[in-house]
């Protein structure tokens, strides 16, 4: 990939795909194709066929994705296994018809198998049974890790894919319903800190562990994974995919706690035992990528300070 190459970053408007292009301006990529959602559905085909047939690109950043929080992805299930499906399909299939050079696929950690053993590697992926507040989302998303290697063992494509952690940052949905925890903590203890609210709840139980990337982190990797792997000349036993994450977790429970001494918040934090916890724990190994050379560079707790005085300038709730 040179600085000239026609790369589709797909999904620039979310959290990711935006980062990605950050990332990509950053370095001075200057031929970058984008479109939104109104102007490309990626759900549709022919329309995504169209597109690559008049632009044409090099290489294609496929971010675009229905994602959403443990409630949002319990609640629409059909919704996520289809929206992510199609736009998976239409997508892989297009870039393997117009010749794409290469394509990075962005798939989630809930693709590993609930209980699989933690810190979780690759080759845990479909080894056993899935979480089932998330199942359709993630077999959705395990469909267009199959799809990138399908592509690459039958027709030599250069597919490759990264599986990201649970990630937060700039442009993040902190819709309280909907979102992923670390926004909706953010937008619940900043509400509070300005309403002189004495608690804060937060759902589940508090035990559950996550690992939490900043976005920032995340589009390095996918930089570096174009630039420094090619699913092409591995062996066509070995999955062209790497974990992305921090190397290390926390619990719900601390996560708040953090939130709340970011925020200045000096009430009390309740658990409403009534929502899910989700699968127990979800830490990437991530010794694939750093044996390749990279490794996260954000702290949680500066990527939340970062985030929390972005949210103090700008809110968008
Ligand atoms: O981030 P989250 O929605 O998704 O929830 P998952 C993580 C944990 O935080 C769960 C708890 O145990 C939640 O019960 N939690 C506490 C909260 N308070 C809140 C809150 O106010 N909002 C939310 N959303 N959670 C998603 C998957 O799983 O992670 C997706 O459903 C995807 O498929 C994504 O993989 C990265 O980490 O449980």
């Amino acid at each position: 990939m040179n600085k000239e190459s026609k790369i589709y970053v797909a999904g620039h408007k979310g959290m990711v795909g935006s980062a990605i292009v950050r990332k990509l301006e950053a370095e001075g990529y200057t031929n970058l194709v984008l479109r939104n959602s109104k102007e490309l559905d990626l759900r549709n085909q022919q329309a995504v066929d169209t597109f690559f047939a008049t632009e044409k690109p090099e290489y294609v950043f496929l971010a675009a994705a229905k994602v959403g929080g443990i409630q949002a992805n319990n609640t629409y299930r059909a919704d996520f296994i289809y929206e992510n499906l199609m736009i998976e399909a239409n997508v892989i299939h297009a870039a393997y018809q117009h010749k794409v050079q290469k394509l990075l696929f962005l798939g989630s950690s809930c693709i590993y198998p609930k209980l699989a053993p933690q810190p979780l590697k690759e080759e845990s992926l479909l080894s056993g049974y899935l979480e089932p507040t998330n199942q359709p989302y993630a077999i959705a998303k395990i469909a267009g890790i199959e799809l990138c290697d399908a592509y690459r063992r039958q027709y030599g494509c250069d597919f490759i894919s990264a599986m990201p952690t649970n990630l937060y940052g700039p442009n993040d949905n902190y819709d309280l319903e909907k979102s992923h925890v670390l926004p909706a903590l953010l937008r619940k203890f900043m509400t509070a800190v300005e309403n002189g609210d004495e608690s804060v709840t937060v759902w589940g139980r508090g035990t559950p562990l996550r690992e939490f990337l900043h976005v920032d982190d995340m589009a390095a990797a996918c930089l570096f994974l174009m630039q420094k792997v090619s699913a092409t000349s591995m062996p066509a036993n070995e999955l062209a995919m790497w974990n992305v994450g921090l190397g290390s977790d926390i619990s719900i429970a601390d996560l708040a706690q953090l939130i709340g001494t970011i925020t200045g918040f000096q009430g009390t934090i309740h658990f409403d035992a009534t929502k899910p916890d989700g699968t127990p724990r979800k830490l990437m190994d991530v010794s694939k990528l750093k044996a390749l050379g990279w490794q996260a560079s954000i702290s949680l707790e500066d990527g939340i300070r970062q985030v929390y005085n972005d949210l103090m300038i700008n809110r968008p709730w």
